[in-house]
């Protein structure tokens, strides 16, 4: 076995250019929901292989297939992970080595399977609390060895290469030239770099890193940091891993290579950004590689994209259209119904959730008439803003076209606040858009976002009672309240002394052994009006609330731990994760 470490890039670089790359394995690692069926890494796949004769792409989600091995009772991994955990000087978490845990695991991943009992929300509740908290509990654990194992505080690595040894066969076994790792949020960066780590220091294979959780992070102190990576793929995929393959295979330099990460003679170097322009050149995401019906929900739910970018980019407080250059695409909406027609066909799926980040009610109406013209006889589910064009006949041509799930960006009830974030709806359409959609019986995921620059703790009291009721009123399955915090590609970033926003520092989530920095996340602590706040508090990414109100009030909480009092709410650190979030997102029913 080939053991590279302390290697400069640029070797590595040679060591693989002018080799023919013929295998990439791209990984989706833990941890995010159960029932999230990676579309990234199935978008890079079709095209790769579209645009190749020769190059083989396997794609492997991590994330599920850890998970269903853990709730399987595979219990020797579940108690080196706790182990080691103490060992480390954490708490003891033994609860889940009894069988009678697991039978309880098991019973909970059978009910998210069952098409009666997964939409009862009582039984949904009392049943998954076990599965939730497990996962919780242990991938806290699991993000603890990560975190001391990257900045080289577990001085016997040997063992966390034992305690990975599975993972890592697995993401070697097909013998790829290349491997990729996608993360689709915070949740996954740590095991994304970790298993890097691993798998480079074994194998000496060339590791990429992609996807949208790497876009807000500092990547030159992360290339610098983690001395392994060899590159990391920025915004959009596909064209960047054709030529990168290209660049490996000694074919064209790697300067040449949109939106890459890499070194150059110990520097680390940024390539120019492009984006695909006709959004139509690409293929149908290809997810044959995945166990399909191992995911955590009662139907197969694939996602689809009909767009990248968002219409709208005009809320203060986003920064998702940096992610794409600033530019809206979209998919011809022949070639989205042509998609849907093909993994229908393909994996026998009638149900999809759309991953575009927001779709406007002009496109909502178009989908919905073509899919039923078409007589698809699907359910959908998507992201939309509630504005005043998302009104009774829209909303009903994308009913009849199987629309059955929204997932709305209210933010806050107050008109003074929506006009303040530049939402581009008042609080008039809002509730007009949630009494159409319990009239038509779309379901409804309701987003708040708490926190909000100049917002005090009462006005965000008079939010969450309001979202509370509304909740019980119409057919609201979740409601999730959002941290706010403060970025730098944002508007309010960017307009930050007109908000009364003064930076006072970085949050630092990473060292490594000799004490460089890294800045894990461009979360920034910043001052309001007296008050010191951070994007994100430590150790705590999300905790256990059961409803919008109760949100609040630990927000409040921790806001006193924090010795944070007074009016001005300048933190918040919660993620509604009224069990399983994801899972809840999914709730797409006939
Ligand atoms: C759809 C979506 C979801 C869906 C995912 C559906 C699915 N089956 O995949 C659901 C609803 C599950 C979801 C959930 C969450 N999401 Co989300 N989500 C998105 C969204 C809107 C689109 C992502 C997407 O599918 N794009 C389409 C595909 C084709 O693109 P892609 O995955 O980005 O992949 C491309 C590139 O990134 C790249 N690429 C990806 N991987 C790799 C790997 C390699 C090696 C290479 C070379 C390239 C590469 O190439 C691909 C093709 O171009 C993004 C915002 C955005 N526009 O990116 C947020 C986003 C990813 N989500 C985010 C968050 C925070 C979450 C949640 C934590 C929210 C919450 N509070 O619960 C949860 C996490 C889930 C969980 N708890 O387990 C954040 C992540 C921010 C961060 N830095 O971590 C984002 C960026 C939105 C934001 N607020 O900024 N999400
Ligand atoms: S919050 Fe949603 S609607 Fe607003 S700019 Fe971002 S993606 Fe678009």
């Amino acid at each position: 076995m080939l053991i590279v470490k302390g290697y400069g890039m640029s070797i590595t670089q040679k060591a693989v250019q002018n080799r023919k790359i013929r295998r990439i394995s791209l990984v989706f690692p833990p941890y995010v929901s159960p029932s999230c069926v990676p579309i990234g890494i199935a978008s890079l796949k079709s095209y790769i292989e579209e645009k190749t004769l020769d190059v083989q792409v396997k794609n492997i989600d991590l994330n599920i297939e850890f998970i269903n091995r853990l709730v399987d009772g595979k219990t020797d991994k579940i108690c080196d992970i706790c182990s080691m955990n103490e060992h480390l000087g954490q708490k003891p978490f033994k609860q889940q080595m009894s069988k009678q845990y697991s039978e309880l695991l098991k019973a909970a991943r059978n009910l998210t399977k069952d098409k009666i009992e997964f939409y009862d929300k009582d039984l949904f509740v009392r049943h998954l609390q076990p599965l939730q908290l497990f996962l919780l509990k242990y991938f806290s654990c699991f993000s603890n060895i990560l975190r001391q194992y990257l900045e080289g505080r577990i001085l016997n690595e040997a063992s966390i290469s034992d305690l990975f040894r599975d993972e890592q066969r697995r993401i070697t076994e097909e013998h790829p030239d290349i491997i990729g790792f996608s993360a689709l949020t915070y949740t996954q960066i740590g095991s994304s770099i970790a298993l890097a780590k691993i798998v480079k220091e074994r194998t000496g294979i060339t590791v990429v890193l992609g996807g949208p959780a790497f876009f807000n992070l500092d990547l030159k102190e992360l290339m610098e940091a983690f001395d392994f990576l060899d590159f990391i793929v920025i915004k959009e995929g596909e064209e960047a891993l054709l030529e990168l393959i290209k660049a490996l295979d000694g074919k064209i330099d790697f300067e040449q290579v949109p939106n890459l990460v890499w070194r150059k003679n110990g520097e680390i170097i940024f390539n120019s950004e492009k984006v695909i322009e006709s959004l139509d050149e690409l293929p149908t995401p290809d997810f044959s590689d995945l166990r399909l019906n191992s995911y955590y929900s009662p139907e197969l739910i694939l996602p689809i994209s009909s767009a990248r970018g968002c219409p709208w980019n005009l809320c203060k407080f986003c920064q998702l259209n940096i992610q794409y250059g600033g530019k809206h695409r979209q998919r011809s909406i022949e070639k989205v119904v042509n998609d849907i027609k093909i993994l229908k066909q393909k994996h026998k799926a009638s149900h999809f959730f759309f991953t575009d980040s927001e779709i406007s009610a002009a496109r909502l109406r178009e989908i919905g008439q073509s899919l039923s013209k078409e007589n698809m006889q699907i359910y959908f589910g998507c992201y939309a803003r509630p504005t005043k064009d998302l009104n009774w006949e829209v909303l009903n041509a994308a009913y009849q076209g199987g629309c059955r799930f929204l997932q709305l960006g209210i933010e806050s009830l107050s008109d003074e606040y929506l006009r303040l974030v530049q939402k581009g709806t008042t609080r008039e359409s809002i509730l007009d858009v949630l009494r159409n959609a319990d009239k038509l019986g779309i379901r409804l995921l309701c987003y708040m976002l708490g926190g909000i620059p100049s917002q005090t703790s009462q006005e965000l009291l008079s939010d969450a009672k309001e979202i509370t009721a509304l909740q019980k009123q119409y057919n609201i399955f979740s409601v999730m309240y959002c941290l706010y915090s403060l970025a730098t590609f944002q508007q309010f970033y960017l307009e930050r002394e007109r908000y009364g926003i003064e930076i006072a520092g970085r949050r630092i989530a990473f060292s490594t052994k000799d004490l460089e920095i890294v800045h894990m996340n461009d979360t920034l602590q910043y001052n309001y009006k007296d008050r010191t706040a951070y994007g994100l508090m430590k150790d705590c990414d999300c905790i256990e609330v059961d409803s919008p109100l109760m949100a609040v009030m630990q927000m409040a909480k921790m806001n006193q731990l924090l010795g944070i009092n007074g009016d001005n709410i300048s933190f918040i650190s919660i993620i509604n994760d009224l069990l399983f979030e994801t899972q809840l997102l999914y709730c797409i029913k006939d």
